[in-house]
């Protein structure tokens, strides 16, 4: 084992005080020992693990929370440099010395009587240039298995350090999972996380959101490259060409769902490379490549079914890969399988709630937590792309941007260019959701979808991404779409899922120059007829609703752009006011 890993558990020891280390190896062998032991142990007062239906779900087991840590919690969660305006205002900001102090002193001694395991662990195809490692310590096995199903961890990841001798810290405890002793704290400088008081994925698998896109930003904006909340996807046309896409929104708004998506049009299929993170650089082509860090999925389950997201049920009931985990989800008693709200329209009969309750003759909605996930692996994805491990990524042809919003938003349009693609994509706005802790349903600025997510001042990051367009030889398009537009009665308009593909398709002539679009105040935008609606039921009057450009509607946007904009001052690059300028003066006329 490398000797820096080596000082780095010793250190790790004398601090936490374990009963015991156990280094994952990443074995199958492994993880059957682990899941054994997850279901013979409690935490919390719980069993960590509870086995499911093996038939119906092969390799699935059940986890469930403590109810007060069920979705990331982002006024717990810093960022650490040694300049407060580096962070920015989109960050809590604390002095590293002091968040250090402030860590360690909750780290003290907190794993004694327990089992600390050591993860080592690459994000990406080893072979990858683009590829990063990290070791993470943790005492918590559901973390420890979840980790194994997100990541490539154990001896390839231990190969890859020595080879590298560099590698990411991350230090997890889920110490007596209180809400008031709970820091995720990031250092960026010295590519380190320290993380308290949580077992929640975002919190604690520490690959995930705080190595990949908070600490990864940062050495994205160090390095020229990006780090993004993005899914990847490859759309394979009938003439068998493939067309890659990346495509970024908030949490909960149905990534998951469009990186598995089986198109509507039998003569297509989208190939699956990421859902949920994506790092690009620029190739010595000058076109974006992008990988996915990422080796499995942490998706949201309510909603998920056979007629939604047919490819993910498929995943989850596949056993390619051990284990396949569920979280805070409902129980059918009647064959103990995990339920949620969207999986069936009939509840079962004899159900447990997310919270252990048995509430049949009393059900309260939800019966499964909002946010509550599967985790499962990547290979057990039928759609998962050839190219899924490519050293170098796949070309990107286009970006796809979008919100829940109820209003003002059209179903689709596009960028002027890449500049004016940058500013549509840092005034987007989102409905908040489960996901975080906080209040559900209020609109949020949520620049790239990357507000809880950019390890540094936003202001900077927009000067970031202005500055990739200009190496790019041919810059992707950029689109923006908005699938949960409703009505007067607060119906949705647009049928969604499987006939979102209509509007790739529509993407996708608009990349082969086959259709023009509308110029109009906020862009480019589909003229009705362009978008395929074969065998679509759909009111040709609803379909021109989702396409309009309401300007009072705009107007009041715009108050709220500037309002969003306004804090950061001139940290804002003159480019992005230009186009805001030009955009109020378009909607003016
Ligand atoms: C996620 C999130 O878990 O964005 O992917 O919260
Ligand atoms: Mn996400």
């Amino acid at each position: 084992m490398n000797a820096k890993m080596q000082i780095f558990i010793k250190d790790m020891e004398e601090l936490l005080l374990p009963k015991k280390t156990y280094v994952m190896d990443g074995t199958q062998n492994e993880a059957y020992n682990l899941v054994e032991l997850a279901m013979k142990s409690k935490f919390d007062g719980r069993f960590i693990l509870h086995e499911l239906n093996q038939t119906k779900f092969p390799n699935s087991y059940y986890h469930r929370s403590n109810p007060n840590d069920v979705a990331r919690t982002e006024h717990l969660t810093f960022v650490c440099t040694k300049s407060k305006n580096f962070a920015g205002l989109n960050n809590n900001w604390m002095h590293p010395n002091l968040a250090r102090e402030k860590m360690i002193n909750l780290f003290k001694g907190a794993m004694q009587g327990r089992t600390m395991y050591v993860i080592p662990f690459v994000m990406g195809n080893p072979d990858s240039p683009y590829s990063k490692n990290g070791v993470q310590v943790t005492d918590s096995l559901y973390v420890a298995l979840s980790m194994r199903i997100m990541t490539r961890v154990g001896n390839v990841a231990i190969q890859h350090i020595e080879s590298s001798n560099d590698f990411f810290r991350g230090i997890h405890s889920v110490g007596d999972v209180n809400p008031n002793r709970r820091f995720i704290m990031h250092f960026p400088e010295s590519n380190m996380v320290m993380s308290f008081g949580s077992g929640y994925g975002g919190n604690a698998l520490l690959g995930k959101k705080c190595f990949s896109l908070r600490i990864g930003s940062y050495m994205g904006l160090k390095q020229n490259w990006l780090a993004e909340h993005m899914i990847i996807i490859g759309v394979q046309c009938p003439n068998g060409n493939i067309l890659y896409f990346l495509g970024a929104f908030p949490s909960a708004c149905g990534k998951t769902n469009l990186a598995l998506l089986e198109p509507i049009f039998k003569d297509y299929k989208i190939w699956t490379l990421g859902d949920d993170i994506a790092w690009i650089h620029i190739g010595s082509n000058g076109k974006l490549y992008a990988i996915n860090p990422e080796a499995g999925f942490f998706g949201v389950a309510p909603g998920t079914s056979i007629k939604t997201n047919p490819t993910m049920m498929k995943t989850l009931t596949n056993n390619k890969f051990f284990p396949t985990l569920f979280t805070n989800t409902a129980i059918n008693n009647i064959d103990n399988t995990p339920w949620w709200e969207g999986m069936s329209n009939i509840i079962p009969q004899n159900i447990t709630d997310w919270n252990g309750n048995n509430v049949n003759s009393n059900i309260v909605s939800p019966l499964a937590h909002p946010n509550s996930r599967f985790t499962v692996s990547m290979y057990n994805c039928p759609t998962l792309s050839k190219e899924y491990n490519n050293p170098h990524g796949v070309p990107i042809s286009g970006i796809i941007f979008g919100g829940r919003r109820s209003d003002t938003l059209p179903l689709v349009y596009e960028a002027n260019g890449w500049s004016n693609g940058v500013f549509l994509a840092s005034i987007l706005g989102s409905e908040t959701t489960a996901a975080a802790s906080g209040k559900i349903g209020c609109v949020r600025r949520d620049p790239m979808a990357m507000l809880p997510f950019c390890g540094y001042n936003m202001g900077d990051y927009f000067k970031h991404w202005l500055n990739i367009g200009k190496q790019l030889q041919d810059p992707p398009k950029i689109f923006m779409v908005n699938w949960f537009r409703k009505d007067q009665q607060g119906n949705f308009m647009w049928p969604g899922y499987r006939e979102n593909f209509r509007i790739l398709k529509w993407m996708i002539d608009r990349i082969h120059g086959n259709v023009s679009a509308k110029e109009t105040a906020i862009g480019l935008l589909p003229i009705q007829n362009t978008i395929d609606t074969n065998d679509l039921q759909i009111d040709p009057e609803v379909l021109s609703k989702l396409l309009l450009i309401n300007k009072d509607e705009w107007r009041k946007e715009l108050m709220m752009i500037e309002e969003f904009y306004k804090p950061f001052g001139n940290t804002i690059p003159n480019e992005l006011l230009t186009h805001l300028n030009l955009l109020k003066r378009k909607l003016e006329k």
